[in-house]
C-alpha cells in the first residue's frame, strides 16, 4: 500500500533504502542464510547512504534523520533481509548512544568511523545470569590508576568476535541500576576475548558470541560521559533500547510484509478446486486478517517513533507497547504466510521459511515480550 502521510523528503529517505535493499541484500540474502556469511560489505554500503547513523547528528557524521524515518528505513531493509536489517539496527543504537552520552571528544573520536562503519558496534548488556533482570548484571570495572579493569562475560552479543567497538554495561559502585556505568571498549584491548560463533535457529548470517572480560584494561576516558558518566550506565542502557526495540519491531515489519506479498501472489496464482486459491473464503479471511495486522502494527510503530522523537512522556510505554505488539503479530503473519504457500513454503528456496525462523528471535531479544508486558504494566499501574 502507499504511504499516504509522506512528504517528498519522507519519500526520498524511504526509497533509497528501498532500492538499496533490493538491489544489494534481496538476491543474496538466501544464499547468506545458508552459508552464514556476514555481509560486512554490503553493511559499508548502507553506511555511505546514511544508514549506519541515521538519527545521529551530523557534526559527527551522522544523517541527522528522525526515528520515523529510521523505522521506515528498517522495515525497508528488513522487507530484503531481516538479518542484515537487524544487525544494522543493533549497530544504530551503539552509534546513538556514544553521540547522545559521549564527550565531545569521545563523539568525534568514534561516531564518524561508526557512522562510516569502518568501525563496526556491539551493544553488550545481557549476562550468562542476568538477561531480562539487566540491573542485577555483575561483570564489573575496577577503578586502578588512571584505567578502569573489567572483569566478567557478557552472553548473545551480536557481532560479538567481529566488531570494532563495543559498549559494555559494567558495575563501577552498589548493587542495582544506579551502580552501572558505560565503557566504549576497542577490539584490541588485552583481556578481551570471544567465545565461539553460538548455532542459532536463525540471524546465520550474523555472529552471536560471549564477550568476555579477563582484567580488560581500559582508558579512565572509555567511560561513556566522562566523569560524569559514573553510576549513568543503566539509564544509558535503556534509553538506547527504547529506539532499538522500535527498529526490531520494524524489522519483523518488513519481514512480514514481504512473506505477506508473497503468500498474497502465490494464493492468486495457485489452481485448487477449480478456481485459485484466493477465491476460497478461508483464504480471503486470512489474507484480510494478515493485511489488518500488518497496517495495525506499522501504526503502532509509527505513534511509537513520532513519540520518541517529540520526547512524549509515554514513549518508553509507547515503544514497549509496539515491540511486543508488532514482533508478536508479524511473527505470525511470517507464519500464516508459510502455511499459505502449504509444502512449498517449507522449502528454503521459497524464502519464507527462513523469515519465519528470523522473526522468531525478536520476541526475545531487546527485552523479552513477557518484559514490555511488565513495562507497560508498570506504566499503566502508575497512572
Ligand atoms: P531470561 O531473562 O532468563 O528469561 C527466560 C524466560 O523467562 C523468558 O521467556 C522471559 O520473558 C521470562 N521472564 C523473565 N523474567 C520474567 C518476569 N519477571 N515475568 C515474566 N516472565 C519473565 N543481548 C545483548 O546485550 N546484546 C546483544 O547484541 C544481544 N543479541 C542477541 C542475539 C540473539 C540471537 C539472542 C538469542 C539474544 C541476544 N541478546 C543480546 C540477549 C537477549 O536480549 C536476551 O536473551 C533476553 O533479554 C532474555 O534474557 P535471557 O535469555 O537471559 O532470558
Ligand atoms: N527507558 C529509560 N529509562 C528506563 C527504562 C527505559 N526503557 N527502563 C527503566 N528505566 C530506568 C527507570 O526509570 C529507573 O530510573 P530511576 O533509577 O531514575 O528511577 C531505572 O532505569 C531502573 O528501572 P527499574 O526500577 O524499572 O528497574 P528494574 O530492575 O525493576 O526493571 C527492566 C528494569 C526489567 C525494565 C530492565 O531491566 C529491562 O528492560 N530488562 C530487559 C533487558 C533487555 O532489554 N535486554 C536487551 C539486551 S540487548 C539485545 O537483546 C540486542 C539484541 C542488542
Amino acid at each position: 500500500m502507499p504511504y499516504p502521510v509522506l512528504n517528498d523528503d519522507d519519500r526520498i529517505v524511504v526509497e533509497t533504502a528501498r532500492d538499496f535493499a533490493r538491489k544489494r541484500l534481496a538476491p543474496h540474502s538466501l544464499e547468506w542464510d545458508a552459508t552464514k556469511h556476514f555481509p560486512v560489505d554490503e553493511m559499508v554500503e548502507a553506511a555511505s547512504l546514511g544508514m549506519a547513523a541515521i538519527y545521529t547528528s551530523e557534526d559527527v557524521g551522522g544523517s541527522g534523520l528522525t526515528r520515523l524515518d529510521g523505522v521506515r528505513i528498517f522495515e525497508e531493509l528488513a522487507k530484503a533481509d531481516p538479518v542484515t536489517a537487524a544487525f544494522l539496527s543493533i549497530h544504530n543504537m551503539c552509534t546513538w548512544m556514544v553521540d547522545t552520552y559521549g564527550t565531545d571528544e569521545q563523539r568525534k573520536r568514534f561516531v564518524p568511523t561508526m557512522a562510516s562503519m569502518e568501525r563496526l558496534a556491539s551493544y553488550c548488556l545481557t549476562e550468562p545470569g542476568a538477561g531480562s533482570d539487566a540491573a542485577a548484571l555483575s561483570t564489573s570495572a575496577r577503578r586502578d590508576g588512571d584505567d578502569w579493569v573489567l572483569r566478567g562475560s557478557k552472553q548473545f552479543i551480536s557481532g560479538g568476535g567481529v566488531s570494532d567497538v563495543y559498549v559494555v554495561m559494567a558495575r563501577t559502585g552498589d548493587a542495582g541500576a544506579r551502580g552501572i556505568s558505560t565503557f566504549v571498549v576497542e577490539k584490541d584491548t588485552p583481556g578481551l576475548s570471544f567465545g565461539p560463533a553460538e548455532a542459532k535457529m536463525g540471524w546465520h548470517s550474523q555472529p552471536t558470541a560471549q564477550v568476555i572480560f579477563d582484567d580488560a584494561r581500559v582508558p579512565a576516558d572509555a567511560m561513556l560521559g566522562g566523569v560524569d558518566g559514573e553510576g549513568t550506565g543503566f539509564s544509558i542502557a535503556m534509553n538506547g533500547l527504547n529506539g532499538g526495540r522500535l527498529n526490531i519491531a520494524a524489522c519483523s515489519l518488513g519481514g512480514a510484509q514481504a512473506a505477506y506479498d508473497a503468500a498474497l501472489q502465490y494464493v492468486a496464482d495457485r489452481q485448487a478446486f477449480g478456481s485459485a486459491l484466493i477465491d476460497e473464503p478461508t483464504i480471503r479471511a486470512t489474507i484480510a486478517e494478515m493485511a489488518m495486522n500488518l497496517e495495525a502494527s506499522r501504526l503502532m510503530l509509527w505513534r511509537a517513533a513520532g513519540a520518541l522523537d517529540s520526547g512524549d512522556p509515554d514513549k518508553v510505554e509507547l515503544c514497549a507497547m509496539a515491540k511486543r505488539f508488532v514482533t508478536e503479530h508479524c511473527f505470525t503473519i511470517a507464519d500464516q504466510a508459510l502455511q499459505l504457500h502449504g509444502g512449498y513454503g517449507y522449502l528454503h528456496e521459497t524464502g519464507v521459511e527462513k523469515i519465519v525462523r528470523d522473526l522468531r528471535v525478536n520476541r526475545i531479544l531487546e527485552g523479552t515480550n513477557e518484559i514490555m508486558r511488565m513495562v507497560i504494566g508498570r506504566a499503566e499501574a502508575a497512572r
